[in-house]
This record gives structure tokens, sequence and C-alpha cells, in this order.
């Protein structure tokens, strides 16, 4: 068998006025849906971020992908992996200064991971098998995920003609955030929450997970992640003032940039007797971070992504290392659609080590721009179940992804631009700055 077409999808969906210190979210998201068509006969599908980067690398791998036995991943590594080994040299490959997706030093592992979970999925259609059984087994069948609460503007996303519902309404406040978070834990039966802070004033942040615990109780864990935006001190602040309040399950969530700058609040947390452990996507974003990251004891708890960590079974290989470095694993998101989902639930299945209920972005999307056939992946008592269906399980709807393809032909947007939609909507001067508190 062998890959005999390769195709990129470019598509635009929509989303609403999210905010988080890297600034305010685009009216549309972009992703990337990738095909794989086999001399079988077979189809293998996945998805990515989107706009020119990701689009053009995945079209710079097309020479080592067509004509491929898509058994031959570790080939295909091979093929790639000297560009990775440059890219690891090259530069700063954290997202303290670039929001996922459009950092360059990370490029090779994003294309190969898109590629990757394809192949997969035409395994997985080839022998009859999930994909997570492909990879060794499940550790679980319904990998659980958190309510992603974001501060936001009114909007629920689109433009004009093609604008959606507000489903959530603005939130700019602590009362507005409860308000979000009971809606979305009723629909999707969530049993951890996750606040997206770095928004407003570290006091209202404070009083909105104070808030939050006031309404949920210790039975749901909270966790807050400002990435970056609070100095040293701020974070301290912060971590003393919800010491209660993200114990039991709970985490903080890439308070100060770097990994020296995670190290010295982990130092003075627990010089005054508070363990609440610090959780990073940011500062960690590789392999080779991880070492440092346990020396300096800057991050305890790895937010991987199977998108950028390159692929599923990579995910694999850093559930082993953090359960060997005593650390431990969940999983980050991005906007994203039901591929992705299944992608993250997959991965998370086949993990035996993951230790709290992994990030999605799924509840900000809606039926209009899914891309999977019979529509939304349902999220039931706060989990994705994967069943007995090969690959991925899901399959593509063909009329919804033309459409999701003509709305990203018709917008001008190519890359993720937060700073740039601050500045049209909220504030002409507004830069991101890093410590904001
Ligand atoms: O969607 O604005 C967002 C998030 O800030 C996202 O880009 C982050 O990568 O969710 C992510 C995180 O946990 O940092
Ligand atoms: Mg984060």
């Amino acid at each position: 068998m062998k890959i005999s077409e390769f195709r990129i999808h470019p598509v635009a969906i929509a989303d609403g006025p999210l905010r988080s210190s890297y600034g305010r979210h685009a009216p549309y998201a972009l992703r990337t849906i990738v095909e794989l068509k086999t001399t079988d006969g077979l189809t293998g599908i996945s998805e990515t971020y989107g706009g020119d980067g990701p689009i053009a690398a995945l079209e710079s791998a097309r020479p080592n992908v067509e004509g491929r036995d898509p058994f031959q991943l570790t080939g295909l590594w091979q093929l790639m992996a000297a560009r990775a080994e440059r890219d690891r040299k090259g530069g700063d490959r954290s997202q303290t200064y670039l929001v996922p997706g459009e950092n360059p030093f990370d490029v090779h592992s994003r294309t190969f991971g898109a590629l990757e979970v394809a192949c997969l999925d035409i395994i997985g259609k080839a022998v009859g098998k999930p994909v997570c059984d492909v990879v060794g087994g499940r550790a679980r069948s319904s990998p659980p995920f958190s309510a992603y609460l974001f501060y936001k503007h009114g909007g629920g996303g689109g433009e004009g003609a093609d604008a959606r519902e507000d489903e959530y309404g603005e939130c700019l406040d602590a009362e507005s955030m409860v308000r979000q978070a009971k809606q979305m834990v009723a629909k999707y039966g969530f049993k951890e929450i996750k606040l997206k802070g770095g928004v407003l004033d570290p006091d209202e942040e404070i009083r909105t997970i104070k808030l939050l615990r006031e309404e949920f109780g210790s039975a749901y864990p909270l966790r807050i992640d400002p990435n970056c935006a609070w100095s040293v001190e701020t974070s301290v602040r912060v971590g003393r003032e919800l010491k209660d309040e993200l114990a039991d399950g709970g985490y903080l969530e890439d308070p100060a940039a770097g990994l020296d700058g995670m190290a010295e609040v982990r130092k003075r947390l627990l010089a005054e007797g508070n363990d609440t452990p610090l959780a990073s996507n940011v500062a960690t974003t590789a392999f080779e971070h991880l070492p440092v990251a346990k020396h300096l004891d800057s991050v305890q708890i790895v937010l991987s992504d199977p998108h950028y960590w390159g692929g599923i079974r990579n995910q694999q290989h850093l559930s082993k290392f953090c359960e060997v470095l005593g650390m431990g694993l969940s999983m980050h998101s991005n906007n994203h659609l039901g591929v992705s989902m299944m992608i993250m639930a997959h991965a998370s299945a086949a993990c035996p080590h993951l230790t709290y209920a992994c990030d999605t972005h799924y509840p900000w999307q809606t039926e209009v721009d899914e891309v999977v056939l019979g529509g939304r992946v349902p999220i039931t008592d706060g989990s994705v179940h994967i069943g007995d269906r090969p690959g991925l399980g899901v399959e593509l709807d063909y009329d919804q992804l033309a459409r999701g393809t003509e709305r990203y032909n018709k917008l001008p947007y190519r890359k993720r631009d937060d700073e740039a939609e601050m500045r049209k909507h909220v504030d002409p001067n507004w830069k991101r700055v890093l410590p904001r508190w």
C-alpha cells in the first residue's frame, strides 16, 4: 500500500472575541485538514494549525509523503529529523512570544504530527482498529476534558451575515465568568475547570477563581493560566491568595515567563509552604525542555499537544518521560474542529500516565463550521468516548469542508494575530507586554 494523494484543505472557522495575554481572537480561527489517499482506496485524515505558515510546511513535505508506505512512519520522521534538529538549535521554541502554530522552530514536529495522525488513521482502517488500539491499546476509553473559560467581549464569532450566535455573551468580570462556567458545565458535564487569565487586573481574576470555588465547591478542581502575564512577584501573590482554591487537583499554569521565572515562583511558594504545582505549555514545548524544567523545578505538570509535540506516539513517549521524571501530564489546546477533538481523545486514551482532564476549545466552535460527517463530536459527562470504529473514528463531510475552504479563501486572515485584533477593537496602541502586572 502506498500513499497516492496528499490533499491539504485550509479552513476558516468562526471564533468568538476571546481574550488572553496574547490579545483578542479574530472572528475566524484558521485550521488545516489533511487528507491522504492510498493505492488500496483508503483515506486517512488529520487536522492541524492553519494559515500560510503551516500550509507551506505541509507542502514542503509533499515529496516525502507521496509514494510512501503509510506504515513507515519512522522513515518519514528520519527524513524530517535532520531539519527538526536544525530547528532545535535555531532559537526559542517556547510559546512565550509566539502563539502556537506560529513558531518556526517547531515546524517539523508540527508537520510530522499531522502526517503521522493521517497515516495512523489509514493503518487503523487497514486493520479495522481504532488509532489508540493501533498504537498499543488504551489506558481509558473516555478521556476527560475540562471546561475552558475565557474572558470575552460580546459576539459569537464570524462576521456580517456569517456571524454566529453569542452563546455565552460578554464575560469581563467574575460574575459573568461564573455564568459562563455554569452554562458550559451544564451543557457538557465537565468536572474540572480552567480559567484563561492574564486579561483583567489580577485582583479581579483572583476574585473570579474564588467565586468559581464558591459556586462549584472543591469537587471541581480549578486552574488559572495567564500565559506569562505576571511578574514573579505577582505570580507569588496570586499563588498565595489562591492557595486553597488551586489545591485538590488544581494548578497554576504559566504564571511567569521562562523556565527561570517559573523556577523562582516555585521556590518562593514552596518557601511559604505552598505546594501548588506549576503547569506549562508555554515554557515546555519539546522533549529537550524537560530535563531543564525538572532540574530547575520550574514545571511540575507538562501540558502537551499532539499537534506540535510530533503526534500521538510522541504523546505516549512524553507520558513515559513524565512518569519517570515524576511530573504530571495533561494537554493544552487551541481552537479546533472535530478531527482534532478525536486526535486529542485518542492521544489521551493511549497514555497510561495522564494526570488531569485535558483542555479543549471545542465548546467555542459550532455545528455550522464542523467538517466531521454527522456533526459535532459529542462530549458527555465531560468526556469524549472512543468506541470501536477504525482509525480516528470520524470521516469528513465534504460539503462542510468545501464551505470552510470557501470561507478561508474569502477572508484576509492568513495567520493568528491577536495583537492586531486588540488594536482594531480595543485600544489602537495595544501591545503585548510581559509581564503586564
Ligand atoms: O486560545 O487564546 C487562546 C489560548 O491562549 C491558547 O492560544 C493557548 O495556547 O490555550 C492555550 C494555553 O493553554 O496557553
Ligand atoms: Mg496554557
